[in-house]
């Protein structure tokens, strides 16, 4: 790729008496890189560095601001934190002061700081490492995380949906999302943009710096469970042929009562076919519009039933369970990507229903008087 070290994302303690300088071609095609607003915010960025390391090294309130969003988070000491930031790095030194000492810290525009010699070095402390990262794009491996902060990323990320949505796939269950929000506007830009995610607002005092955004443990559903069943129809003969993943699909329409305020997105729980023996099986579900292919059939509802019936069952009546919610549906690349993450959606799934809780569920009338 078009990175300027030998590792490509890393990049590694650099000795704060040799600030490395970089030409612009060399970081020309970074992600933020092409983007003229990010420019601009950049060209503003290192005025205000060059502004604040004549008066002190970090701007005050940028400090202050970052020890709020840290004790607005709550950690527990030993906590894993991902740092997504773009200038500076006073949210880490706030964060090692209240005892976590394994943080990512995610730079966007790293290379912008390095090119100013003037501004610290980053990535020289022990227990950050410094990454160069679209974090939209970080592989999931480099999670779970306890918390995630958004530093003063307020209209730099190329995608803050695309960005949040995968701090969701990096975040552990009860883990928090914690945005410096600078106004009010920020603030219901935000809420609206998690909206359709599990995430839920923490209360905050007014004037409060940050939201915090909390991940429920258990992934439960607002009003969960949810019970609904329908006759499975035909869907997109995609599902089984394609993607090696069948799905039996319910008519939207005919469970529209049932389906009222669930937000679209990958659910799971339990499934029974009618007439079927019991006990039964693990599912995971989508309810959405399918945005990684252009059907444009409005919304469908799917449901991965996880067993081996081999017999076509179209026609047959479902009954489903909802327990809870696993992500928001998003757009994938390919069918190969969005595949993978079904295999992960179906794993997380699988382990979570064999909890007690989620278990006793599998005995509810509403499945086993549909049973043969
Ligand atoms: N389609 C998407 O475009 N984005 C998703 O995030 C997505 N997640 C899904 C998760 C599960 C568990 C299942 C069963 C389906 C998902 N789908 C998603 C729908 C998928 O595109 C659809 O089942 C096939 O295209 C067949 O219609
Ligand atoms: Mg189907």
């Amino acid at each position: 790729m078009h990175f300027y070290t030998p590792y490509p994302n890393l990049l590694y303690s650099t000795p704060r008496s040799l600030p490395s300088r970089r030409t612009a071609s060399a970081f020309s095609s970074l992600p933020f890189q092409t983007r003229p607003a990010a420019n601009l915010e950049r060209s503003r960025l290192r005025g205000r560095a060059r502004l604040s390391q004549a008066t002190c090294v970090a701007c005050a309130s940028n400090a202050s601001g970052a020890q709020g969003a840290v004790a607005a988070a709550n950690l527990a000491e030993g906590s894993r934190v991902m740092d997504v930031s773009f200038a500076g790095n006073t949210l880490s030194s706030a964060l090692q002061e209240v005892g976590v000492h394994d943080i990512l810290l995610v730079q966007g525009a790293a290379s912008e700081a390095d090119q100013n010699d003037d501004t610290p070095v980053l990535g020289n402390t022990a227990c950050v490492r410094v990454l160069c990262r679209d974090v939209s794009e970080l592989p999931r491996y480099y999670g779970p995380f306890d918390a995630i902060f958004f530093n003063e990323t307020c209209g730099k990320l190329p995608s803050a949906r695309e960005a949040i949505n995968n701090a969701l796939q990096l975040l552990k269950p009860g883990g928090k999302i914690i945005v410096t929000v600078e106004d009010s506007a920020a603030q219901e830009e935000l809420r609206q943009l998690t909206a359709d995610t599990p995430l839920r607002a923490l209360e905050m005092e007014a004037g409060a710096c940050c939201m915090v955004l909390e991940l429920p443990l258990l992934y439960a559903v607002g009003g969960s469970p949810r019970y609904m069943g329908g006759e499975v129809v035909v869907g997109f003969g995609r599902g089984s042929k394609q993607m090696g993943v069948p799905t039996a699909n319910i008519d939207p329409q005919a469970i529209a009562a049932e389906l009222e305020g669930l937000a679209k997105g990958v659910y799971f729980g339990w499934a029974q076919l009618e007439g079927d023996a019991g006990p039964a099986h693990k599912m995971v579900m989508n309810i959405g519009d399918r945005p990684t292919f252009v059907d444009g059939e409005g919304i469908s509802v799917e449901v991965n039933i996880m067993n081996e019936y081999g017999r076509d069952f179209h026609g047959e009546q479902l009954r489903v369970i909802i327990v809870g919610h696993l992500r928001p549906e998003m757009r994938f690349p390919s069918m190969g990507a969005l595949v993978e993450q079904i295999h992960v959606d179906i794993g997380k799934a699988r382990s979570t229903l064999d909890d007690p809780t989620w278990q006793q569920l599998r005995s509810e009338p509403f499945l086993t008087e549909f049973q043969s």
